[in-house]
């Protein structure tokens, strides 16, 4: 079957072919970044499930190697699921995955490089002790998996979480190690809440510095703990941070933040399974999370692929502390070409314009400065809305919909006419706690594409400023590249990736425009829309050895 090239990424991470879902074992070792994920080396759907694996020195290009972990053992006989890695005080990297077995239970493994002198660590050696975690009486042995890069107590015992369920209640248990090979369960869970499984439980340090200490452990000085889970019923993720106390390995959510459902997300888009890895090259933590399609199982096999990685992101807490900020990694901006720039141009209600000059802007880098002109035209939130969540507003309320103070923003590859846009906007409305503005991001794929078949939710999430404060300022960045739309708006606060199939709206057919359909004129002080060039994915000469 040919691969659709059409709406394949140029800077977004996949694979030639095939199905891939999350990202696993993320790590940097001796100068080379490592991206496991899971593949189906046969179709583009989910299955027969192994660890690919890709290397880069620099997150943007890739080298594909040979799949790392695969079936081979009974521990793992039906599939080698999502996992981490965790760098030894030695140096020795150990990858812990889940294994499914025999019997179709879910097991904890481990592997080792074979050969500690090969800079890709292209081999991974299993050992006969195998599994070195399984589920233990009366737990769910078909929904207990996942386990995090491991952090070492003061006590100088390893500990990580996996993921599980009992009945409705998803579940982060702990497990504690000397060696890394006999592991004993903690007596309580981290952490648990009423939501489902939680698949792809992550759990790392963060303070309000973007540069991170390269221990990667520790407390105090401000430091929070984050605690990130997966809930398999909405596909959303949810996070936590708090105190975590390294004495009694007790996890104590900050009494702001809900858990589940009402909680704050890393991305109110598509974008799930993530896991977060500390790179001690640039002393930050980074982010990797996958975004699946939003097409049909039919179109994926025409196309042959299916699934992309986000672009990585640093991840840190913000200087209120109220929430985690993320932003891509530096290194894209490498990718940046060509670009177009709009300086102090209004933008009057009920008005669009083209940003010209780009050759395509298929795969684009765009940066936007937007002011609100007059904020007292904003419309009073409605009090219906209180206690629902942004995307309940956003779908009353999507871009065609005229308002007050917006909605503004940008439409995203459109095609001649617009008549197929993504749009990506702001919409501010009056009457929020302590009389603040409730700011509203949203992406809004309705008109994206002229195919059928396709999921078009609109995504939402709230973004915590006080526009007044700012003189109605706000920034967008969006990242566009031929099927993904992955925005952050007010400098990273609140971050939507789309995925959208336009038809017309392909290759250097597709534009960008600025639009405004609220009342109150915005001006776009700054814009620069980049041209990116391809990341560039080769595939490795080494042949691998036989196995
Ligand atoms: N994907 C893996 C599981 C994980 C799920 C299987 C999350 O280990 O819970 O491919 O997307």
């Amino acid at each position: 079957l040919a691969v659709d090239d059409g709406l394949r990424t140029g800077y977004h991470f996949q694979p030639p072919k095939h199905w891939i879902n999350d990202p696993n074992g993320v790590m940097y070792y001796k100068g080379v970044y490592h991206l496991f994920y899971q593949y189906n080396p046969k179709g583009a759907v989910w299955g027969n499930i192994v660890w690919a694996h890709a290397v880069s020195t620099d997150l943007v290009d890739w080298i594909m190697l040979p799949p790392a972990i695969y079936p081979t053992a009974p521990f793992d006989v039906n599939g080698c699921w999502s996992g981490s890695a965790t760098v030894l005080p030695d140096g020795t990297p150990v990858i812990m995955y889940t294994g499914i077995d025999g019997e179709n239970r879910q097991v904890q493994n481990v592997a080792y490089p074979k050969d500690l002198s090969d800079p890709y660590l292209r081999e991974w050696v299993k050992p006969d002790y195998n599994p070195v975690i399984a589920p233990g009486p009366g737990m769910n042995a078909t929904a207990f998996r996942d386990p995090t890069t491991a952090w070492q107590g003061p006590d100088g015992l390893w500990r990580l979480v996996i993921g599980t369920k009992d009945n409705h209640r998803g579940l982060a248990v702990l497990y504690r190690s000397r060696d890394f090979k006999r592991w004993a369960p903690a007596k309580r869970a981290l952490h648990s809440g009423d939501t489902g499984m939680w698949e792809c439980p992550d759990f790392y340090p963060v303070t309000t510095s973007p540069a991170v200490g390269s221990g990667g452990g520790g407390s105090g000085n401000g430091t929070k703990h984050v605690l990130k889970v997966s809930l398999d019923l909405t596909r959303f993720e949810y996070y936590t941070f708090g105190e975590y106390d390294h004495a009694t390995d007790t996890y104590v959510p900050d009494a702001a933040l809900a858990d589940g459902n009402d909680g704050l997300r890393y991305d109110y888009g598509n974008f799930y399974a993530s896991k977060t890895f500390l790179d001690t090259a640039k002393q930050r933590r980074v982010l990797w999370g996958w975004a699946n399609e939003s097409d049909s199982a039919t179109a994926d096999i025409r196309k042959g692929w299916a699934g992309v990685q986000a672009i990585p992101r640093k991840i840190w807490l913000s200087s209120d502390g109220k929430q985690l900020v993320q932003w891509p990694v530096a290194e894209i901006e490498s990718l940046r070409g060509a670009h177009a720039n709009v300086t102090d141009t209004l933008v009057a209600g009920g008005s669009h314009f083209e940003v010209t000059g780009l050759a395509s802007a298929a795969q684009a880098d765009v940066e936007a400065s937007f002011q609100v002109m007059d904020l007292d035209k904003a419309e009073p939130f409605d009090p219906a809305w209180r206690g629902a969540d942004a995307q309940t507003v956003c779908a009353a309320r999507g871009a065609d919909a005229r308002g007050g103070v917006g909605p503004f923003g940008l439409w995203a590859l459109a095609s001649d006419e617009h008549g197929e846009r993504t749009a990506v906007f702001f919409r501010v409305f009056k009457g929020g706690d302590g009389g603040k503005h409730v700011v509203l991001m949203c992406n809004d794929p309705s008109m994206s594409s002229h195919a059928d078949d396709l999921y078009k939710p609109t995504f939402a999430g709230f973004v915590d400023v006080d526009i007044a404060q700012t003189g109605g300022k706000i920034a967008l960045r969006t990242l566009i590249d031929h099927s993904v739309v992955e925005s952050f708006g007010a400098h990273g606060k609140t971050c939507i990736l789309s995925r959208v199939y336009p038809t017309k709206a392909v290759g250097d057919k597709a534009r960008l425009y600025v639009f405004n359909n609220g009342e109150s004129d915005v001006k776009v002080t700054h814009l620069n829309a980049y041209e990116m060039r391809s990341a560039k994915i080769t595939s490795d000469a080494v042949e691998p050895t036989k196995r």
